[in-house]
């Protein structure tokens, strides 16, 4: 397909253009204490053991893990490139948290300051009788760690509203719309629930710098033992929610494929729980994938659900984003009936987009540019 202009086309971008621009999107493991979270961890990144110093100070624990894709196979059977390049999550657990975070509320209070700033949370909760906390109460233990959520927010929002209405009795005027949201807000936390029930608060810009908690997408993952497979009775609607044996899913990732492939056998595993918690961690982010394809490099680049082609091409460089002229599009759907790249366009299946084409799933874009 043309249209009709003679395009500078640069194909081939330096690779050190692919280093730059990409936001790391990341999320918080959370649950109380001894739930399983670094077992859970581990299995998702592959690790063994606990990465923090013992006794010392509680550390953030950063774990980069790809994203499964049929389609990034299928694109890298197909060009055989020289490197693959999956979409990645980052899960972060805080580990080696001192002794002197005795009670659980502290440790609570501790944990919940560092995971402030991710950008969802996974939260795990113990389905197993633990030597520490007794027999497994997956309803209390959702609910506690959930409740803490809520009146950390509420605090907040309270906090908030005295400023506004001591600063209106000194004569400044209250934001009508933050002061709005921040009123119903308060109404909602007061009944005990969370800001994400209500989409439009967690959506809403004029609370986006209170980082609330109870406002982040949530997916909990519900600990269970070895030998029991099932989703225990819940109540927790309507977060997502899901099942992983976390203890021999981390046993699993540290055998060696061919065992790991008959024990899952024998356990009834069909597809390993991690990589399904990473598929539904990838799209608790609202994140999409679009690919590039190439004899270098085919890659998977993630990108916020509703992204126009400019910014995403931001996304793989601000040089592409400035000097953007077109992109061209075909989906990897689209691409595959057509069996490759050649049979695509001579199908009419490579389209021409501009500026504003709000970019899908799954498309393979070759940005023209002019730097
Ligand atoms: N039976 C059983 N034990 C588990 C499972 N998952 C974790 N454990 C055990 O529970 C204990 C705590 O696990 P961790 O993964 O350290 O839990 P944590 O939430 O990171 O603990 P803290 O960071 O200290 O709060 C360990 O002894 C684990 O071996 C499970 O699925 N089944
Ligand atoms: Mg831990």
């Amino acid at each position: 397909m043309t249209d009709g202009v003679t395009i500078p086309f640069i194909m081939k971008i330096p690779k050190i253009m692919f280093k730059i621009g990409e936001r790391v999107m990341k999320l918080g493991i959370v649950g109380l204490n001894q739930s399983g979270k670094t077992t859970i961890f581990n299995a998702l990144t592959q690790r063994t053991g606990e990465s923090a110093p013992p006794g010392g100070h509680a550390v953030p624990v950063l774990g980069v893990v790809p994203v499964p894709d049929p389609r990034v196979d299928w694109l890298s059977h197909l060009y055989k490139p020289v490197k693959t390049t999956y979409a990645q999550v980052t899960y972060l657990d805080l580990q080696g948290i001192p002794g002197a975070a005795e009670t659980k509320q502290e440790y609570i209070a501790l944990l919940l300051n560092h995971m402030r700033p991710m950008d969802a949370f996974l939260m795990v909760v113990r389905n197993f009788a633990s030597p520490v906390s007794g027999a497994a109460q997956v309803d209390r233990d959702f609910h506690e760690l959930e409740d803490e959520f809520v009146l950390a927010d509420l605090g907040t929002v309270e906090k908030r509203l005295e400023r506004l209405a001591l600063d209106q009795k000194k004569g400044k005027k209250m934001p009508p719309v933050e002061t709005e949201l921040l009123e119903s807000a308060a109404v909602l936390l007061n009944e005990g629930k969370p800001l994400r029930s209500k989409p439009a608060f967690a959506a809403a810009p004029e609370l986006r710098g209170y980082t609330f908690l109870s406002a982040k997408p949530l997916l909990v993952v519900i600990n269970n033992d070895d030998e029991d497979p099932d989703l225990p009775q819940i109540s927790f609607d309507p977060v997502e929610a899901m099942v992983v044996r976390g203890k021999l899913e981390m046993e699993l990732t540290q055998l060696p494929e061919e065992e790991a492939a008959s024990f899952r056998e024998d356990f009834g595993i069909q597809e390993s729980a991690v990589q399904r918690v990473i598929e539904r961690s990838f799209s608790l982010l609202s994140l999409i994938t679009f690919l590039t394809v190439g004899e270098d490099e085919v890659k998977a680049w993630h990108i916020k659900k509703d992204t126009l082609a400019l910014d995403s091409a931001g996304q793989i460089h601000s040089d592409i984003q400035k000097g953007f002229i077109r992109a061209e599009v075909v989906a990897c759907e689209d691409l595959r009936r057509a069996g490759d790249y050649p049979a695509a366009r001579k199908l009419g299946l490579v389209r021409l987009e501009g500026k504003t084409y709000p970019v899908q799933d799954g498309d393979i874009i070759n940005f023209r540019f002019n730097v």
